[in-house]
């Protein structure tokens, strides 16, 4: 039995974490069955992703407490690496990655969705990193991404004081882009990776890219990233077909991925 659901709507991929009896709670077999999902999906036939949690409670509530309770110091170890790992593949998959954020997002869960492009969230979401308060740092990448993509001070006040954050505050400070009716989420999250899907999908790979990798570096160095990937569109047929369709005035054929 796996912990994970896969299926794939035409151009778009939904994940769903199916643990709802534990609020989605992330243990290894939770992580390797999604890391055997993220392994499997054709991308060059999906483009776009979305991630979310079963059930109407929780996206993910943190990584299994049970399951860890009892590691020492080389196991916790082992657990952060793997965590660590999947996080960063999710993070840097050649297409964009929506989280649909529908309710608990704690401690790996918040950093599930930070491994995402771009959060969406249910109004009873809630995002925070209580790790501290379990007597542990987060370690599934929350001390380093909640701080890019927050103010640094608020990241910090969220894991010192183990201070969680509803979905309207959680827009305040643009952690999601934007927060819907439970029962509107994930239309809203299948229509935004509809609009990504339709673009040109070396594109929109080359931008992701582009924005990761220059995101880390120094804006000198940054140009430098854009310039390789924005060079390596004029190589394929969808550049060709986008630009041919502008100067003919015509709408363009649907991108091939070429
Ligand atoms: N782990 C395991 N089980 C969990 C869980 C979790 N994180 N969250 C919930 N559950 C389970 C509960 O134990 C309960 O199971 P039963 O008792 O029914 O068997 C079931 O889900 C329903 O939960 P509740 O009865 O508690 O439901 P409530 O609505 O009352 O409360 C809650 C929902 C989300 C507020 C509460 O469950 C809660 O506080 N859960 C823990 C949230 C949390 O602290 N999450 C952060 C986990 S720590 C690292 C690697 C990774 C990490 C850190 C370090 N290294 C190795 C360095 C990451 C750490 C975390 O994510």
């Amino acid at each position: 039995m796996s912990f994970v659901k896969y299926e794939a709507q035409d151009l778009i991929g939904v994940i769903t974490i199916d643990r709802e009896k534990a609020l989605n709670a992330l243990n290894s077999q939770v992580l390797d069955d999604l890391e055997g999902v993220i392994d499997a999906v054709d991308y060059d036939a999906i483009r776009c992703l979305i991630i979310t949690g079963s059930g109407k409670k929780s996206f993910v509530a943190g990584a299994d407490i049970a399951e860890m309770a009892g590691d020492n110091k080389a196991e916790g170890e082992e657990f952060a690496k793997k965590g660590n790992l999947l996080f960063r593949k999710i993070e840097t998959l050649p297409i964009p990655v929506i989280a649909a954020v529908n309710g608990f997002a704690l401690g790996g869960g918040c950093e599930l969705s930070m491994s995402c492009d771009i959060r969406l969230a249910s109004e009873n979401a809630l995002f925070g990193q209580p790790e501290t308060g379990l007597g542990i740092t987060p370690g599934f990448g929350g001390t380093q991404r909640l701080m890019r993509r927050i103010p640094v001070g608020k990241a910090k006040e969220m894991i010192y004081a183990c201070a969680n954050i509803k979905a309207e505050e959680a827009l305040k400070w643009g952690l999601v882009n934007a927060v819907y009716p439970a029962d509107e989420l994930m239309p809203a999250a299948l229509k935004l990776a509809g609009k990504i899907a339709k673009n040109a999908p070396i594109a929109v790979r080359n931008s992701k890219a582009a924005m990761n990798e220059g995101i880390e570096v120094t804006m000198d160095e940054a140009i430098g990233v854009e310039c390789k990937h924005f060079g390596d569109c004029f190589e394929t047929a969808d550049q060709h077909e986008g630009m041919a369709a502008f100067l003919e005035k015509r709408k363009h054929e649907p991108f091939q991925n070429k």
